[in-house]
């Protein structure tokens, strides 16, 4: 793309926002504040370094063989930078606990410690990319059904243990960047068929969670995702959202929102303005679910749209949201599925900025509500998309579907040479 054209129809934008009263520099300004939580996982269809051979389990899927996918700790760092330098800011990368430096070795989940993350954090430092995390409780011969609420204290208290240490990591990895390192935790404890004894389960992993969080971390906070169900767990989740709604209002924690872990008609965007006024902050997983919760890569459709718009009109609910990524297609280029999530994300979030609220508000509050639809309607065509543009090339990355070529010529040198 040329630069002088995208400057011209930038210049253009400006004005044309500028009439209805909107700062386009203003949006540009919070956008770059706005870092993203990448997902280490998309790289490798989940498989971590614990045990590349082993299958994925948990209920969840990465279907697709595309070739190339990262085998090792090295080649996961080398797309990650490819993909980050792809996309417009700076952002955070969000790793899963079997994605420690392991050097080889077998670490069980009850066994992890910091030194297994040090070259992360030397590698965040070098790449400036903060560090997130996650505990892993799927992909082992102890998942089972059941983890933290397992009936078995012996295979309960393995896993508080592996989420105890989870939290010192996290923690470790904040104090190291100076900023704190958010950890989630997702379970997939559930039942197959209809579950007698719900409550007991429950109780059970509202118990084990007191104890693991029983230890202040200054410089880690805590997020607790909740799912509808799971493949092979089609009728009972432990952790649902009413569960993890309760637990986090009542205990300061982050409410973790990913947008295919509800009923398929239910709108994530209308939980933001509900969930800020009970939990301290939220952290999302933008997704996409296609008729169930498949992972697709991120677009931006209405879903996302509405999310972000919520972010901005629930204002200051930007500042309490943190905004991660995580779906996983193994059926595309993986370094093209990060690019295109993230920068629909950050789209998505700049027509957010960009949305003549003051107006929309006034027209609301007067009850003028054909002016309220209409504006909405003709904002939707707005220039938006030249003042992305505009931001790409201020942050020195591809403008528009430039990166393409980039990434096929990152697949002819490199990953298309693995297999
Ligand atoms: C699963 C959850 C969870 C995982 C990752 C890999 O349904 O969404 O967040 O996708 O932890
Ligand atoms: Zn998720």
């Amino acid at each position: 793309m040329k630069d002088t054209l995208v400057n011209e129809a930038y210049k253009v934008a400006k004005e044309r926002y500028a009439q209805i009263g909107i700062d386009t520099e203003a949006a540009i300004e919070k956008l770059q504040q706005i870092h993203l939580s990448l997902h280490c996982w998309q790289a490798d269809d989940v498989t971590g370094f614990e045990n590349p051979d082993g299958s994925l389990t948990g209920g969840i899927q990465a279907t697709g063989n595309y070739p190339g996918k990262a085998r090792n700790i090295d080649e996961l760092r080398q797309d990650i930078i490819k993909a980050k330098s792809l996309i417009p800011g700076t952002h955070r990368l969000n790793l899963h606990a079997t994605y420690g430096d392991f050097g080889g070795k077998f670490v069980d989940r009850n066994e992890i410690e910091p030194k297994h993350f040090e070259s992360w954090m030397q590698w965040g430092k070098e790449n400036n990319m903060k560090l997130d995390f996650n505990t892993t409780s799927f992909s082992h011969p102890k998942s089972g059904m059941l983890t933290l609420s397992n009936p078995d204290k012996e295979i309960r208290d393995f896993w508080i243990e592996h989420t105890k240490r989870s939290r010192i990591i996290a923690d470790t990895m904040g104090k190291a960047q100076g900023d704190p390192c958010i950890m989630n935790l997702w379970i997939h404890d559930g039942s197959k068929d209809q579950t007698v004894n719900k409550l007991l389960y429950r109780q059970l992993l509202k118990d084990s969670l007191d104890e693991i969080f029983s230890q202040e971390l200054p410089d880690m906070k805590d997020c607790l995702e909740a799912k509808l169900f799971g493949i092979g767990a089609e009728s009972y989740t432990v952790g649902s959202f009413d569960f993890y709604m309760g637990y986090c209002a009542q205990n300061n924690k982050i409410v973790t929102l990913d947008t295919g872990h509800f009923h398929p008609t239910e709108s994530i965007a209308d939980k933001i303005s509900s969930v800020l006024l009970f939990a301290p902050e939220v952290m999302l997983h933008v997704s996409r679910p296609i008729r169930w919760d498949s992972d697709h890569v991120t677009i931006m459709n209405d879903d996302v749209l509405d999310l972000a718009k919520e972010l901005v009109r629930s204002n200051p609910a930007l500042d309490r949201v943190h905004i991660g990524l995580d779906y996983f297609d193994a059926s595309i280029n993986r370094i093209g599925a990060y690019v295109i999530g993230s920068r629909a994300t950050q789209k998505a979030v700049l027509q957010a900025l960009l949305e003549p609220i003051e107006k929309l508000r006034s027209y609301e509050a007067n009850d003028q509500l054909f002016q309220r639809l209409a504006l909405l309607e003709e904002g939707k065509a707005l220039p938006w998309n030249a003042v992305y543009d505009e931001f790409c090339l201020r942050n020195n990355v591809p403008v528009g579907e430039d990166f393409i070529a980039t990434i096929e010529q990152y697949e002819a040198d490199v990953t298309s040479k693995r297999n």
